[in-house]
């Protein structure tokens, strides 16, 4: 199948075309993630960025669109146009990875031995952009915000109305974005255009995409997604009122091969290149074993900031025969990868050390 027929016949929600050549179909009709063997360079180009929505792609007309923030913790409710955006407040970039919670999550139902609804995620929901906006905290002074506000909750325009709350310290961070552009163009349709939340280090549902409001508050807001879904749910997450268990809002450390799963590799020395990602924190060592080998360190390569993933690589000399490469990174504040991840019902923040599969074959 050519990448065009791809693109035209699927029926899915999605705007870009999302051809096999370097995307992964869930085979929701909303959800592609990025081939782990076919990632580009430290920033994920626009046409192969992941994608996870919970409705189809909205087709939003910039010029009729506005930005309304409102709510109890407001002083006076203000309204900016796409135009107000793009020229009243100073324009940040940041380098951010968004990592949806699921990632792995197919992985997960196999180490439990159980079928987990929710998208059926390999490794492909996770990617990196140069994300160019205006700061969350400048919209909110704006609005006069006080000292009052609880939680700051983005509400989205798509079908299923997309919201999720966060307390009022994140919504005012440096690295907390409404984005406009992301790579150098306008966000793309598919990843919220005119304009989306950036929540750095977060899961990926903080990040609303085609925000239409911004609701403040002086309570604390419940909502689905962080009362039901996008929650650890499980014997080590007792509920607490309308919460069913531990909503998830930091990322934990993950780490990612770049080669297929499994991997099918020529017998003769290589690079096997990777990336590591510990959300909010600062990746600070990687460490690599091979068939269940001593750990040996990885060579750390380019970029390492918090809030985006780092790149690495080593070299290695396989013997034909069936192998396995496991990964364990490690952050600044000392936090690493488990070798097991205690079972929560909706299969969330799978980050354990993976045994990726690979066949060496001279053939
Ligand atoms: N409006 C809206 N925003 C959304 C979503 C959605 O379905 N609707 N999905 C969220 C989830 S679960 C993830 S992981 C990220 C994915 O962002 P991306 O599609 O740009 O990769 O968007 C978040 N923002
Ligand atoms: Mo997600």
């Amino acid at each position: 199948m050519t990448t065009t027929d791809t693109a035209v016949s699927a029926a899915h929600g999605v705007v870009k075309p999302v051809p096999d050549a370097y995307m992964e179909d869930t085979g929701t009709g909303l959800d592609f993630g990025t081939r782990a063997d076919r990632m580009a360079g430290h920033l994920t180009p626009n046409d192969r960025f992941f994608v996870r929505s919970h409705s189809p792609t909205p087709r939003i007309d910039p010029d009729t669109w506005s930005l309304r923030i409102e709510g109890d913790a407001v002083r006076a409710p203000v309204t900016f146009t796409y135009d107000d955006l793009w020229h009243t407040f100073p324009l940040v970039s940041v380098t951010r990875t968004i990592e949806c919670a699921g990632n792995r999550r197919v992985l997960f139902g196999r180490q439990h031995g159980r079928r987990i609804a929710g998208t059926p995620w390999g490794r492909g929901a996770v990617s990196t952009a140069e994300w160019t906006g205006v700061r969350l905290r400048d919209l909110l002074e704006a609005a006069g915000v006080g000292a009052d506000a609880h939680d700051v909750m983005p509400v989205a325009l798509d079908e299923c109305g997309a919201r999720r709350p966060m307390p009022l310290a994140k919504a005012l961070a440096d690295d907390t974005l409404l984005a406009l552009a992301m790579n150098g163009e306008p966000l793309p349709p598919d990843h919220g255009f005119p304009a989306r939340v950036v929540v750095s280090g977060w899961l990926g549902a903080a990040s609303i995409k085609w925000v239409g409001r911004i609701e403040v508050s002086r309570a604390p807001i419940h909502v689905p997604w962080n009362t039901e879904d996008y929650v650890l749910i499980g014997p080590e997450h007792p509920a607490h009122g309308p919460v069913l268990g531990t909503p998830i809002n930091e990322l934990p450390v993950t780490s990612l091969v770049e080669l297929d799963w499994p991997a099918e590799l020529r017998p003769r020395p290589q690079l096997i290149r990777g990336r590591s990602f510990a959300g909010e924190q600062r990746i600070a060592s990687v460490a690599y074993s091979i068939d269940r080998g001593p750990w040996q360190e990885a060579r750390l390569t380019g970029a390492c900031e918090a809030g985006a993933w780092t790149r690495w690589h080593f070299t290695w000399s396989p013997a034909p025969g069936d192998h396995t490469i496991s990964v364990r990174a490690t952050d600044t504040t000392g936090r690493t990868q488990p070798s097991h991840v205690p079972w929560n019902r909706l299969g969330y923040l799978n980050n354990q050390i993976l045994e990726h599969p690979v066949r060496v074959s001279a053939a």
